[in-house]
């Protein structure tokens, strides 16, 4: 049986990703493929305990380095129980933020050194990387003005503590991003996430279909 394919979604605040990742789980569905769609930090029972650890907004004062390595101990776990088995079994995966996320917010937006992250990817994601990756590239004030809304429609959700973070830290984010693309062309496609849900799911679909024409009938 033919290993499934590895598909994650990136970007910042209010970026529209997770939006564009159950459209993309359902499309592919439409053509028969079984894909499993999951997230980070999450998809196993442990990795879903370090989330609450990390966004519940209890945890004392701490360095981004030991925050990556939450970050790192919940993919492993996610890795090990729910991503290689389903890619194993044939599935599709679609996972809603992974490594680039670890890169983007605790590295270039925190501090972390590009080295000590290249380790821990080596440690825990070995070669079981995503095969493609859409980073949603948006403003950053307008990507916090998205996640205010939500939140403001949503009644009694509650700011997340990276939510919280200055305006600065959002634009650092981007740039990490942004970088993050430029190195990594073939597997990363860039996507302007500042117009509607419809023309940035129909872009993501044809990529898709292209890169992926061998296994989509
Ligand atoms: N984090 C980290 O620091 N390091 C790591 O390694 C990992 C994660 C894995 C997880 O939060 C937090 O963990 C995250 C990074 C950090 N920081 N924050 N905040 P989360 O899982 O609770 O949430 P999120 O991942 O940040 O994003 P989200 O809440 O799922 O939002 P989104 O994916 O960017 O957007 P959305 O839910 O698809 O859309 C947001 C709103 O905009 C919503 O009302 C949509 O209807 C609307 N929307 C979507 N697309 C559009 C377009 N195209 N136009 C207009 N409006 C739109």
């Amino acid at each position: 049986m033919a290993a499934g394919r590895f598909i994650t979604f990136e970007g910042g605040e209010g970026s529209g990703k997770s939006t564009q990742a159950r459209r993309l789980a359902e499309r592919l569905r439409e053509v028969g493929i079984d894909v499993l769609l999951t997230r980070e930090p999450g998809g196993s029972p442990f990795a879903e305990q370090i989330r609450g650890l990390l966004l519940g907004g209890t945890l004392a004062p701490h360095p981004p380095i030991a925050e990556a390595l939450l970050f790192f101990a919940a993919r492993a776990d996610h890795l090990e129980t729910t991503i290689r088995p389903a890619l194993a079994a044939g599935r599709w995966v679609i996972c809603d933020r992974f490594a680039d996320s670890t890169r983007a917010y605790q590295g270039a937006a925190g501090g972390v050194p590009a080295q000590s992250l290249d380790m821990l990817e080596q440690l825990v994601i070995g070669t079981s990387g995503p095969d493609a990756t859409f980073i949603l590239d948006i403003d950053a004030r307008t990507g916090l003005a998205r996640a205010t809304r939500r939140r403001e429609a949503i009644e009694g959700t509650e700011i997340d503590p990276f939510e919280s973070r200055a305006l600065a830290f959002h634009e650092r984010l981007r740039q990490g991003y942004l970088a993050i693309a430029a190195a990594e062309p073939r597997r990363c496609v860039l996507v302007d996430a500042s117009s509607g849900v419809e023309p940035i799911a129909k872009g993501i679909w044809q990529t898709v279909s292209q890169r992926f024409a061998g296994d989509i009938r």
